[in-house]
């Protein structure tokens, strides 16, 4: 490693400037820089099961349409991150390589089932609210191209947010049995979307590094609590209980304070024993295998046309 280079990449992070792909970077950086976008783009690309799986059951055919447009958005953020992931020297095809075979890690929050419709509303509102907590810190990213698909990811995220908190409100506002789904999909949702954050800042083990290179802007503790803060008020004024005794807000801090999360259940999720993490990935195994004959004709009408261009 060259020292001159290794002081240029620090200041120039350290300023607040961008790190771009032809730019020296530490191997170690270039690393967890792909991990972590690659992941990104994985849960990008497993999210959309859990809302797919209402396509074909939404309750009117505006909620349809909107539904399928935030679908087609996650298969577009997927495809901005794994290019974004690209530019750090890896092919698509091994990141989704090393998703198949179960190398690779996804937001634990796609392993829990949409069980009514009202758990699609839910993910609007709480998931999509979470991510975007998440990626606006995301869009300050010391690395360029991350940090500019972010910019655009939030735009699409919070429009995103705001149809589930309309899909939810719908709910809330109407027949008791509406109400009632609406409440337990709350109850569902909210302890694994505070654990999309991550696990807490004194059992992260890349937070510190990534923090000093401005991968990561904030703390995963910091977010979780920036996300409870913004969401407690909204579930107030759906009228609808967050379902935890030991939430309460703290007039000395000015923060809602909350009770424990269930770490077993977090680390057991992620490491691939949720409810649906075997579904999940095997869905997406079928998903690559049926498509194979798509990509085996495109790259021969690919040779075809070049062939005949030489001819
Ligand atoms: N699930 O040391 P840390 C969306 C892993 S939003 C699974 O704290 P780090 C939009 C972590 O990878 C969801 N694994 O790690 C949407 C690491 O393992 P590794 C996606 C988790 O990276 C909405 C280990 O635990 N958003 O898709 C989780 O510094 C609605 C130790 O953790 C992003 O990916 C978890 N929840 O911080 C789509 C945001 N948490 O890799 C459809 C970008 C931690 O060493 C519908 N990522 N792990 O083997 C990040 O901001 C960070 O990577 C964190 C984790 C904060 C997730």
């Amino acid at each position: 490693e060259d020292p001159a280079k290794r002081t240029a990449f620090d200041e120039k992070v350290a300023a607040e400037g961008k790190i771009e792909p032809r730019d020296w970077m530490p191997e170690k950086y270039r690393k967890t820089l792909v991990r972590q976008i690659s992941q990104h783009a994985h849960s990008e690309y497993v999210g959309m099961l859990p809302e797919g799986n209402w396509v074909t059951r939404a309750p009117s055919l505006r909620r349809k349409a909107i539904l399928l447009s935030k679908i087609q958005d996650e298969a577009g953020h997927s495809l901005y991150l794994y290019s974004a992931a690209e530019t750090l020297g890896v092919s698509r095809d091994a990141m989704l390589e090393a998703l198949h075979d179960g190398r690779a890690k996804y937001s634990s929050i796609f392993n829990y089932p949409t069980l009514t419709w009202a758990d699609v509303a839910a993910i609007g509102w709480l998931v999509d609210g979470a991510a975007i907590v998440n990626q606006v810190s995301l869009q300050r990213c010391s690395y360029g191209p991350y940090s500019r698909a972010m910019v655009r990811i939030c735009k699409e995220e919070s429009f995103h947010q705001r149809q589930g908190y309309e899909a939810m409100m719908a709910l809330a506002q109407g027949t008791p049995e509406q109400k009632k789904m609406a409440q337990e999909a709350l109850n569902r949702w909210w302890w694994p979307s505070l654990m999309m954050f991550g696990p807490s800042d004194k059992d992260s083990p890349n937070s510190e590094q990534s923090m000093a290179w401005r991968i990561k802007r904030d703390s995963n503790d910091d977010l979780r609590q920036r996300f409870v803060d913004m969401t407690i008020p909204q579930a107030d004024y759906l009228g609808l209980t967050v379902p935890d005794p030991e939430l309460k807000l703290n007039a000395e801090t000015g923060h809602y304070d909350f009770g424990e999360i269930d770490w077993d259940e977090f680390w057991q999720v992620v490491n691939g024993n949720g409810i649906c993490n075997r579904e999940r990935l095997q869905n997406r195994r079928d998903a690559w295998d049926k498509g194979a004959w798509v990509r085996e004709a495109a790259m021969a009408h690919a040779d075809k046309k070049a062939a005949r261009k030489l001819a």
